[in-house]
């Protein structure tokens, strides 16, 4: 597929390649463009507009809701729940799911998303991003419901992120490889760079917030104590250690030039297994990560396999290079132990 060509000409050439591609899950990936080129100008905007800092409310996480955390899901619903493609939305910033209004213009989809992923990093001008997943809505529609979006990861028709950092970069797929553009401001479109990208299936790269050492289970302590062994240790390979702290930005590096990034489980906390989202944050991710040739797992099975039972569940993830992943679950396999 040649370089420099715009999403829809991509997705175009791709339809007529694979006619049983739905247009209007395309028409989506057109619509979720939209609005992640209007967030990337809302946070490019931040400092400029005030619109740095807390909004002064917590999200059903109980955490604090950044104004522009706030901004950007306002953009997702503005963008999608008049399209007539989506029946309803969930989001990390809302407690319940958002059914569109008008029950006669519920679409075929349902889509999850955390509108800005990374929030800490807003007020230091650090990368930040949205992260989204679209899944089948049922075929009734009169009435959804939150059990209507507790579907496993392996059903996602399409997932992405977009990364707000040196340049606006959107990466995606439908289930038929990985495709990255990158925004061309000056004339509002998202480029082809890469396209059917291949994560490396080997690393000496890890991501890990090492602070929180003592609450790693077992596994993850003896493989990250093998991975700073370096050369001299039973990986024999030296390794680095990178740590953003906006899980798009990592999960960006590790896909796009290969690497590890782990939030495992915390055996300590069992209403808390991990910090991040199952929904809308580990299962995009995961997809992309498998569909580029690399894994993603909980430690002890696949990610996309994961049976959801609520909407803002968490779940531990570690996802990246192939034959690292596949360490990692090793030792899990090996020595289960919490301790
Ligand atoms: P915020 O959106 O609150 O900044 O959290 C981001 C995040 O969910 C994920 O994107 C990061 O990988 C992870 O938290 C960082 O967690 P630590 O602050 O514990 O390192």
């Amino acid at each position: 597929m040649h370089q420099g060509i715009t999403l829809n000409q991509f997705f175009n050439e791709q339809w007529h390649q694979q006619p049983e591609i739905d247009v209007d899950l395309l028409a989506l990936v057109d619509d979720m463009a939209r609005a992640c080129k209007r967030i990337a100008h809302a946070v490019s905007r931040g400092p400029l507009r005030n619109d740095l800092g807390n909004a002064g409310s917590e999200n059903v996480q109980g955490e604090q809701q950044k104004k522009l955390d706030l901004i950007a899901n306002d953009i997702m619903l503005r963008c999608h729940q008049w399209t007539g493609r989506v029946a309803a939305l969930a989001s990390e910033e809302m407690e319940t799911i958002h059914p569109v209004a008008d029950a006669a213009k519920r679409g075929k989809y349902l889509l999850v998303f955390d509108p800005l992923d990374g929030s800490t990093n807003i007020d230091v001008n650090l990368s930040i991003g949205t992260i989204f997943s679209v899944l089948p809505a049922p075929a009734d529609r009169s009435q959804i419901s939150e059990q209507d979006f507790l579907q496993p990861g392996r059903n996602q028709l399409c997932a992405g992120y977009a990364i707000y950092g040196p340049s606006t970069v959107l990466v995606l797929t439908l289930r038929q490889g990985v495709h990255s553009f990158v925004l061309d401001e000056d004339i509002g479109e998202f480029i082809l760079f890469d396209a059917d990208h291949r994560i490396p299936e080997q690393c000496c790269e890890f991501a890990i917030n090492s602070a929180r050492q003592r609450l790693w289970e077992g596994p993850v302590q003896r493989y990250i104590a093998d991975c700073i062994a370096g050369s001299e240790g039973p990986q024999r390979k030296d390794y680095t250690m990178r740590w953003v702290g906006a899980m798009v930005a990592d999960a960006h590096r590790v896909l796009s030039r290969g690497g590890i990034f782990l939030y495992p489980r915390n055996p300590y906390s069992a209403d808390k297994p991990g910090k991040l989202r199952l929904l809308y944050e580990a299962n995009p991710l995961a997809l992309l990560v498998e569909q580029a040739g690399g894994r993603a797992t909980t430690g002890t099975e696949p990610v996309l396999d994961v049976q959801p039972h609520k909407l803002h569940q968490r779940i531990p993830l570690i996802l990246g290079s192939a034959d690292e992943v596949a360490r990692v679950e090793a030792y899990h396999r090996t020595d289960p132990g919490d301790g």
